[in-house]
């Protein structure tokens, strides 16, 4: 139920003061006879019995906030959402009211992971997504929601703009530490694809809440235009005025500070405490050996005495973390269940600013709210010849269908009798290329479907090539991967940062499309995801105990090989999964 026919239903109980009115109206006789005192109690309980209802459907306009109030209750979800709450807990004691506040501000705050008192209107999509995501099944451990409280708590006091940043910036031109820091700092530098970001954002968080750094963010080209500050405050981003800013984009394996080249030089002094005031960290895919020493215990000890770390990474490098021993103990109290680190740190930091959540809210207010099941299908074809490719959409009609994840088709085209009111299949198609949703819609439309469903096809754009440097161009990328992650059920392609993405926000476990070898379908087309997390393409396959090569994807339960890069890692939930 919607607010404005909630109002109408209790301003309709008005006539009941009316009619209680008037079978009080007492005769002359009886009022002289009941006297002054009985007029006033029948004022007051007239004046109670009006002013009642008036009163409720106040406090459940005040309760419920602004920006619910402007938002369009028009698709069904979050119709149906209000329904729930409005039936079951819309209150008439005012325990009842209670328990439908506190829930309400629960699910608005993703079980705790979010916290209260940004500026609504700021940001729009973060106290809302919650209206247009189902319930995620997983919910964020408390040590977790504590030590992100406390993190927002040492970003106002370290990041930009505060007495300790200054201080620590002053170290930085000193070359070297001089005595202690109260605070030190993670910069991640923006590089690669959208989806790349995101999971080594994600990642570099991560390691920051380990070792109780503060995390700034380069804006790269777009940054600001796409998500909303995650931290209460003080900013996420690094000042423009960063004294190393210049370099990003030269910083790279070779580079004098970077520490794998440091300590292929033989040039970092371990004995000593005079460390260098900063370091920069190269993750991205095609590091060396000694880059991968970030992932041993040895090295992080040295590593948290450098005040200002500075990290370029294209990579979820998390599943690697899980198998540094000194962290082995705080992730596991932080997730219990392992499998769920991106969805919930990805959900912590992700919010599309208020232009993509415009992309974003239209398209699915248009197209998907209305059907009773949607899939989401996200077709990246590693391949430069423009498609469609024939063994690419009969890969995507074979996985579809042989999962039942969406209805065979009456080649005969015999007449059935239209259902009255079929069941609505929305399928959101994402894809440089459109040919695979066209022949997809196409198909739905010549020929009717076994089940008698009625299916709609839908993609948002089809960019052709990627065009990074363009900004609605990664807009509606981010919109995308967060309107595939608002489906029911999920097909992503192998080796797609940008599925991974839209699996991990969405919590959903994917069937993934196996990456096709000599333009040959693949039998079996697709395989069920063992786990939501995104899979590590470059892990280090090191031990820093021997110091010789192993299997790194073998050691532990939760950490395994990718079901879609037989050399990557992921963190699965346990070892029944496999
Ligand atoms: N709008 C849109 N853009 C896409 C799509 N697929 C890829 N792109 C663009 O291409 C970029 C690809 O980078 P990622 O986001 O990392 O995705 P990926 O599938 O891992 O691709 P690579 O990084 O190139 O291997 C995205 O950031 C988008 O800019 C799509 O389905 N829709
Ligand atoms: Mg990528």
């Amino acid at each position: 139920m919607d607010l404005k026919s909630l109002i109408r239903r209790r301003l309709s109980h008005e006539s009941l003061p009316h009619k209680l009115l008037s079978q009080s109206q007492l005769s002359p006789s009886q009022s002289k006879r009941f006297g002054s005192d009985a007029m006033t109690i029948t004022k007051i309980l007239l004046a109670s019995v009006v002013a009642l209802p008036i009163l409720f459907v106040f406090s459940v306009i005040i309760r419920i906030s602004p920006s619910d109030r402007t938002l369009g209750f028009a698709d069904a979800r979050v119709l149906e959402h209000r329904a729930q709450l409005n039936s079951t807990r819309l209150g008439l004691d005012s325990a009842g009211a209670f328990s439908h506040s506190t829930e309400k501000s629960n699910e608005k705050l993703l079980g705790g992971l979010l916290t209260s008192g940004f500026d609504e209107a700021a940001c729009a999509s973060r106290y809302q997504s919650f209206l247009y995501r189902k319930i995620s099944a997983y919910k964020p451990s408390p040590y977790l929601v504590s030590r992100l409280r406390n993190y927002e708590d040492l970003h106002k006091r370290c990041g930009p703009a505060t007495q300790a940043y200054k201080s620590a910036l002053e170290k930085i031109h000193s070359g070297h530490k001089l005595g202690s820091m109260d605070c030190k700092y993670v910069v991640w530098i923006s590089y690669s694809g959208l989806g790349n970001r995101m999971l080594a954002l994600a990642s570099t968080f991560l390691y920051t809440l380990l070792t109780n750094r503060v995390l700034l963010v380069d804006r790269g080209n777009d940054m600001e235009d796409l998500f909303c500050e995650p931290f209460p405050e003080k900013s996420w981003l690094l000042p423009t005025n960063f004294p190393l800013i210049d370099q990003f984009n030269s910083f790279d394996q070779k580079s004098p500070h970077c520490y794998g080249s440091m300590l292929k030089n033989n040039v970092v002094d371990t004995s000593t405490e005079s460390v260098p005031s900063y370091l920069y960290l190269h993750l991205v895919h095609d590091y060396g050996d000694h880059d991968k020493l970030f992932f041993c215990d040895d090295d992080q000890s040295l590593l948290a005495k450098v005040p200002w770390l500075i990290v370029k990474t294209d990579n979820y490098f998390v599943p690697s973390i899980f198998l540094i021993p000194s962290f082995e103990e705080e992730l596991s109290k932080l997730f219990p269940e392992k499998g769920t680190v991106f969805h919930h740190l990805g959900r912590y930091l992700f919010h599309p600013t208020n232009h993509v959540w415009g992309l974003i809210t239209r398209y699915y207010k248009t197209y998907l709210s209305k059907a009773d099941e949607s899939l989401g299908l996200q077709i990246r074809v590693f391949d430069t010849r423009p498609g469609p490719l024939k063994h690419v959409m009969d890969q995507i009609l074979a996985c579809t269908l042989n999962q039942k994840l969406l209805p065979e088709v009456d080649m005969q085209d015999s007449f059935v009798m239209p259902i009255e009111n079929p069941k609505l299949k929305a399928v959101l198609v994402t894809s440089l290329n459109s040919g695979y949703s066209e022949n997809l819609r196409n198909m739905y439309w010549e020929y009717p479907a076994m089940t008698g469903e009625v299916v709609g096809v839908y993609q948002p754009s089809h960019e052709e090539y990627q065009q990074s440097e363009k900004q609605m161009h990664n807009r509606r990328a981010w919109a995308e991967m967060y309107l595939l992650s608002l489906t029911d059920g999920l097909v992503t392609s192998s080796w797609s940062t940008f599925g991974y993405v839209a699996q991990g926000l969405g919590g959903l476990k994917p069937w993934i499309l196996v990456k096709p070898e000599n333009d040959t379908t693949p039998d079996p087309p697709c395989r069920p995801a063992m786990s939501m997390e995104p899979c590590f393409h470059a892990p280090p396959f090191y031990d820093c105990k021997t110091k010789r090569g192993i299997d790194t994807g073998a050691l532990v339960p939760h950490v395994r090989h990718c079901e879609d890069m037989s050399w990557g890692l992921k963190v699965v939930d346990g070892y029944d999964e496999l």
